[in-house]
């Protein structure tokens, strides 16, 4: 949908990259936007032509007309603010800011403890040491994880009802999936993970993934 006035929207996207966020928050809002595919894994994301979108190299970024706005948080709070009918954030405006607060810790805290379990080489190159990086990381996030575990006890959503907080945590989640990490301490973790799989917006973004995949490997 893209209602008269609505800024003509393109979002830069790699598969299994947090830009899955904003993919989601775009596909529950019923938002009309495009998609251009960054292939990281060939190293897409650093030609010139994408570091002209985005310097830091990384994806999301997203084309609002002609311009770009980068860092997942502040798109996320953009397509909240542009798409109200979503209900992509809690109405209460305190609850607004716990949301920021926990979406601020899943990019500062899990997000980076998640990189070094996927790219142990970047963050240390003495021989024989990605197994310990791996390691060490996989301890931070699980402590992590603990406090959203908590915060999930008989709770279906991170709020009263899905928001941008449940997008952004299934993505950190499914990553530790992917890297087939033994999630078993977590089951509430799990359950929010099956309940979001089980979301008609994610099931078409995870196809949409499933597609370019198969394009990038074919
Ligand atoms: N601070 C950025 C981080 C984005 C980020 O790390 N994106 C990853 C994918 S999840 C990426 O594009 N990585 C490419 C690379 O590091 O080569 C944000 O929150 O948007």
């Amino acid at each position: 949908m893209r209602p008269q006035n609505h800024p003509q929207l393109t979002l830069y996207y790699a598969p299994v990259s947090c830009a899955l966020v904003p993919f989601l928050l775009l596909t529950e809002a019923k938002a009309q936007f495009e998609i251009v595919k960054i292939n990281n894994d060939a190293h897409q994301n650093l030609t010139p032509e994408y570091l002209q979108i985005n310097p830091k190299g990384k994806v999301p970024a997203l084309a609002i007309n002609n311009e770009i706005l980068t860092e997942n948080i502040a798109i996320q709070l953009w397509i909240a603010q542009q798409f109200p009918h979503a209900n992509l954030l809690p109405k209460d405006p305190y609850l607004q800011i716990k949301a920021i607060s926990w979406i601020s810790w899943f990019a500062s805290a899990i997000h980076p403890h998640l990189t070094p379990i996927n790219k142990p080489q970047r963050y240390c190159d003495l021989p024989g040491s990605e197994e310990n990086v791996r390691r060490l990381s996989t301890n931070l996030l699980f402590k992590d994880f603990e406090i959203a575990e908590n915060h999930l006890i008989n709770r279906q959503w991170f709020f009263d009802d899905f928001t941008t907080v449940d997008a952004y945590f299934f993505w950190c989640f499914r990553r530790a999936v992917l890297f087939e990490l033994d999630l078993s301490p977590f089951p509430n973790c799990q359950l929010h993970f099956e309940r979001m799989s089980r979301r008609e917006s994610t099931k078409k973004v995870i196809h949409y993934e499933f597609t370019v995949f198969q394009e990038f490997t074919s």
